[in-house]
């Protein structure tokens, strides 16, 4: 029997919700923070140590998948859970993204985008169609639109032709998605930073109709205060009882910021990539393990922290593994991260259930004004 996608908001505090997604591969609590697993795997850690730090969900990717090992062989292995041990449920971005950020040469018509692989210089192609299609083969349990993540700055016009062409796409996506019980479709909302346009936008994706709504196109330059600005109206455009999932977000204080303005969902590779260059995030904020000052440092990352990491290793053993290269500083400090942003979502989650997201967001803000750690 395969469980109904839904979301219920349990409760609020001022703009912010909490509450749970219920898929047939589990519960997810939001607010939730996805890591990525890019390549069929989270760099430098077993399934069960990202599922241990606390995650409900990870994110996948339709380009790099596409391109290696092929959607084709992933699905003739009995789908990505399967293929990476990974039972509970996974999103998968559509790709566009990914081409327009990572592909060399490409091209983009209103039937979608022409690009040559990253890997190998090999063509390929993507429209709406074949990215629904490809993440139907992975088995994702959460499917994104194609959509066209408009780069900033965008001038008006600029910002609304690429708006509308993710409009057109996002109901060819609907379209080519159909009726799959059990699975849901999201679609992205776009319009830069023009009111307007994201207006526009959410009220086009809600006559489409889609199982859950993400805020695409910010964290793409534009610097904290802007983004902030636009998800003070952003995310209300978009249905209530839907999730809410804000692309490619990022810093703990994005993640609270966002969170505070009705963001139910996010993902980022921050916490998976510092961990492999010796960035540790804490309470107290942004640790560089590489730093000769922790060289004779017996004490712990945090003392406070429970992850294996900051539990059974001091700061000198941590800075030494990562001079070293050694491949255990990667999975450490990866570790690490990824429990650090899994305990501030369930700090989030419990004081928006209890109605004391204010004094949450105070004692985070102050905590990392502390100074030197
Ligand atoms: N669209 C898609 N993926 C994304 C984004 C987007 O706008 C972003 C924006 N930060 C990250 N990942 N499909
Ligand atoms: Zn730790």
């Amino acid at each position: 029997m395969t469980k109904k996608f839904n979301f219920d908001v349990t409760a609020t505090d001022g703009r912010a919700r909490t509450g749970v997604i219920t898929t047939s591969r589990g519960d997810i609590r939001t607010p939730a923070f996805m890591p990525v697993g890019t390549a069929a795997t989270v760099k430098a850690m077993l399934p069960e140590s990202v599922r241990a730090t606390g995650a409900d969900i990870l994110l996948g990717n339709t380009y790099h998948l596409m391109l290696r090992p092929t959607a084709e062989r992933i699905a003739r292995l009995g789908g990505l859970h399967r293929f990476m041990n990974w039972e509970r449920p996974i999103l998968t971005d559509s790709g566009g993204f990914q081409v327009m950020s990572l592909a060399g040469l490409r091209k983009l018509t209103e039937e979608g985008v022409t690009f040559k692989s990253h890997i190998d210089g090999s063509r390929h192609a993507l429209t709406p169609e074949r990215s629904v299609e490809i993440q139907a083969l992975l088995g994702s349990d959460i499917v994104m639109a194609f959509d066209e993540c408009t780069p900033y700055p965008a001038d008006e016009a600029t910002a609304r032709r690429s708006m509308e062409l993710s409009m057109r796409w996002a109901r060819r996506s609907r379209d080519a998605f159909g009726d799959r019980p059990g699975h849901a479709l999201f679609g992205i909302q776009q319009g830069s930073i023009y009111r307007d346009q994201r207006a526009e936008s959410a009220e086009k994706l809600r006559e489409i109709g889609f199982d859950g709504y993400a805020v695409g196109g910010l964290a793409v330059g534009e610097g904290q205060e802007m983004m902030f600005s636009v998800l003070d109206y952003a995310p209300e455009m978009l249905p209530a009882d839907k999730p809410r999932y804000l692309m490619g977000v990022g810093k703990p204080d994005d993640i609270v910021g966002a969170v505070e303005r009705g963001i139910d969902m996010m993902d980022c590779v921050l916490p998976s990539r510092s961990g492999r260059t010796g960035q540790a995030f804490t309470r107290f904020g942004v640790v560089n393990i590489r730093n000769a000052r922790h060289q004779d440092d017996p004490r712990p990352l945090d003392e406070q922290c429970t992850c294996p990491a900051c539990r059974n290793y001091s700061r000198a053993y941590l800075h030494h593994v990562n001079r070293a290269q050694e491949i255990i500083a990667s999975m450490l400090l990866t570790w690490h991260n990824l429990h650090y942003f899994q305990e501030l979502m369930q700090g989030l989650r419990d004081a928006i259930a209890e109605g004391r997201l204010a004094g949450f967001v105070a004692d985070f803000h102050a905590l990392r004004a502390g100074g030197d750690i």
